[in-house]
C-alpha cells in the first residue's frame, strides 16, 4: 500500500485554506505532510460557503487508507464516503431523506443509467465512468459556489460575470485580513498567497483576457485536476519544497516539511519513527523513478498527480469487492440491490451524526 504522503496530494492553499491547514495540522494527522490534502468528493466542502469551519473537522473520515486491504467495509464513515462518491453530496443527502423503498427504487433507476451499453450489467468501466462524472459534477458545483461566494464578498452586482484579479484579491484580503490590518502574520499569509495566486491566475486564464470565467476558475482552484495546469503544479511544489532552488527535490528537502529534524536525525543515526521510514522508502522506491536520488519536474508531477490520482479507480474496486458476489467482474441489478446500502442511504440511517458535528 502507499504511504500517507503518496496517497494524498499537494496542498494547494487557496482562499479559505488557512482554515483547512489549521485543521490538517491537528490531532492524529500531526505528521501528515502539511503540503498535502485529499482530493475527495467531500473536499468540495472546503470551497463551500459558510459551513466550512463546522465541517473541516470531519475531513479525517476521508483518508485514502480508509479503503485499505483490511476492508473495513461496514464502517459508517465509509458509507458516507461511498454514498457521496456514488451520488454526489447533494444527491446523497436527498437519498438520506427517502424511505428504504423509495431509495431502492431510485437506485434501480440509476443502475439503468450507469449501464450505458444496456447489457443489464454494470462493468467496472461503466462504474468508473459514472463515478468520474459524479466527481466532476461535484468539482464544478464547488467551484461555482466558491466563485459566487467571492463575488458576493466584494458585493459584485453580477455574481456570474467573470472574476477580475482585483475582485479576487479584495475578497481574499477580506477573508484573511478582514478588519485586523495590524495582524502581521495574516498580512504575510496574504502576501505569500498572492504571489502564488497571481502566477496561477495567469496560467488558468486560458484565453488571456485577464478574467477568470467559471471554467477557468475551476482550473485555478484545482490545478491538479487540469492537465493544462501541469507547469504551475510543478512550479508551486518546487517553490515550497526545493529549498536550495536547484530545480530538484532531494530526500532531505522532501522530508523537511514532514519531519523537520530529519536531516539531523539521520546525521546522528537516530532511530526514525516508522512513518518517517515509510516516507523515506516511498521517496526512494516509488517517487524517484530514475533512481538518481532526487525528484525532477516530471517526477514531482507524478508525485502530486499520480497515475491513480483519480479516486474513481479505487472506489470502483472497492464497490466491486463488496458487491460482485460471484466475482465475474460485472454487477447485476440483483447484486447491487443486495448491497444497496453501500450505494445509497435512506431515512433510517443515522451514521451522519457519528462523531462529527451535525449539519442541522
Ligand atoms: C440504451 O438505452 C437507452 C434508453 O433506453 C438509449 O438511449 C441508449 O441509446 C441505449 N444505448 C445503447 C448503447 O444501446
Ligand atoms: C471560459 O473561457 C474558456 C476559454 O478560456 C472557454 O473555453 C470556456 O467555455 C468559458 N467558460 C464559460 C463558462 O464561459
Ligand atoms: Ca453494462
Ligand atoms: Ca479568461
Ligand atoms: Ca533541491
Ligand atoms: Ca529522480
Amino acid at each position: 500500500m502507499f504511504s500517507k504522503a503518496s496517497a494524498t496530494l499537494l496542498l494547494m492553499l487557496l482562499g479559505v485554506s488557512a482554515l483547512l491547514l489549521a485543521g490538517a495540522e491537528g490531532g492524529k494527522d500531526r505528521h501528515k505532510d502539511p503540503r498535502v490534502f485529499d482530493a475527495k468528493p467531500s473536499d468540495a466542502e472546503h470551497e463551500d460557503d459558510d459551513d466550512d469551519e463546522t465541517e473541516s473537522g470531519g475531513d479525517d473520515h476521508h483518508d485514502d487508507d480508509k479503503h485499505g486491504e483490511e476492508g473495513d467495509d461496514d464502517d459508517h464513515h465509509d458509507s458516507k464516503y461511498d454514498h457521496e462518491s456514488f451520488l454526489g453530496r447533494e444527491e446523497s443527502h436527498k437519498f438520506d431523506e427517502m424511505s428504504p423503498e423509495e431509495s431502492k427504487e431510485k437506485l434501480t433507476a440509476l443502475i439503468g443509467k450507469i449501464d450505458t451499453n444496456n447489457d443489464t450489467k454494470v462493468s467496472p468501466e461503466e462504474m468508473q465512468a459514472w463515478l468520474a462524472a459524479v466527481a466532476k459534477g461535484e468539482r464544478t458545483r464547488a467551484a461555482e459556489s466558491r466563485f459566487h461566494n467571492l463575488k458576493a464578498t466584494v458585493n459584485a452586482k453580477d455574481l456570474d460575470s467573470p472574476l477580475t484579479l482585483e475582485e479576487y484579491k479584495q475578497a481574499i484580503h477580506h477573508e484573511i485580513i478582514g478588519d485586523e490590518p495590524t495582524d502581521k502574520s495574516a498580512q504575510e499569509t496574504y502576501n505569500t498567497q498572492m504571489v502564488r495566486d497571481q502566477a496561477r491566475w495567469l496560467k488558468a486564464d486560458a484565453d488571456g483576457d485577464k478574467l477568470l470565467n467559471k471554467t477557468e476558475f475551476a482550473d485555478f482552484l484545482h490545478p491538479e485536476e487540469a492537465p493544462s495546469m501541469k507547469d504551475i503544479v510543478i512550479q508551486e511544489t518546487m517553490m515550497n519544497t526545493d529549498k536550495n532552488k536547484d530545480g530538484k527535490i532531494d530526500l532531505n528537502e522532501f522530508m523537511k516539511d514532514l519531519h523537520p529534524e530529519y536531516e539531523n536525525d539521520v546525521k546522528n543515526k537516530k532511530k526514525l519513527p516508522d512513518w518517517v521510514e515509510a516516507e523515506e522508502k516511498q521517496f526512494k522506491e516509488k517517487l524517484d523513478i530514475n533512481k538518481d536520488g532526487s525528484l525532477d519536474p516530471n517526477e514531482v508531477y507524478k508525485w502530486i498527480v499520480p497515475d491513480d490520482f483519480d479516486h474513481s479507480h479505487r472506489e470502483t474496486k472497492h464497490l466491486f469487492k463488496i458487491t460482485d458476489e460471484n466475482k465475474d467482474n460485472a454487477l447485476t441489478k440483483d447484486e447491487i440491490l443486495k448491497k444497496w446500502e453501500t450505494f445509497v442511504g435512506h431515512q433510517a440511517t443515522n451514521y451522519g451524526n457519528f462523531g462529527s458535528h451535525d449539519e442541522l
